[in-house]
């Protein structure tokens, strides 16, 4: 007998299953968030760059660019840069991942979490998550230390994640 069309597509879809099925097997798996990269450099890029998930879910960052090395880096005053997660939360850096290496994180304080790639803010590669319930959401960063105009627009808004719990950029 085949296996059902949706039992491969449960399979493939690993993360996208877990989410959508808090119960399932799945639940426990990291949710993957990609650093991806065009081959010429002009464009580089976290997917998901928004994601809704429950307090206790791991984020496992990936770099799948085969031409950059990039970072996964909360906002936060111990990177000098704005606050931009829950004040409770413990900010993570990865340093810089080759191609195919990963890092992970357990979110566990509810509320939006900011993050950026280091040597690419400037270009736009930031992403959010929020844990839980948003809360507040976070401050708009207008001081000295604030973000360069692209990052503030790549973020996609807390309504926007709340409402498809994950948010696609190809
Ligand atoms: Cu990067």
């Amino acid at each position: 007998m085949r296996p059902s069309r949706r039992h491969v597509l449960q399979i493939g879809g690993g993360f996208l299953a877990g989410l959508a099925w808090p119960g399932s097997p799945f639940a426990a798996e990291p949710v993957e968030i990609r650093m991806q990269g065009k081959a010429d450099g002009s464009h580089v890029w976290f997917d998901p760059v928004g994601l809704h998930i429950q307090p206790g879910r791991t984020i496992r960052w990936i770099n799948l660019d085969p031409g950059n090395s990039h970072t996964a880096t909360a906002y936060h005053p111990k990177f000098e840069r704005p606050l931009r997660i829950p004040e409770r939360a413990e900010p993570w850096n990865s340093d810089y991942l080759l191609p195919e290496e990963s890092f992970s994180v357990t979110l566990t304080v509810e509320g939006v979490y900011d993050f950026y790639c280091i040597p690419h803010e400037h270009a736009g590669m930031v992403g959010r998550i929020i844990v839980g319930n948003a809360g507040s959401p976070p401050p708009d960063g207008s001081t000295a230390q604030a973000l360069p105009e692209i990052a503030l627009q790549a973020f996609p808004s807390i309504d926007e994640i709340m409402r498809k719990g994950i948010v696609r950029r190809t």
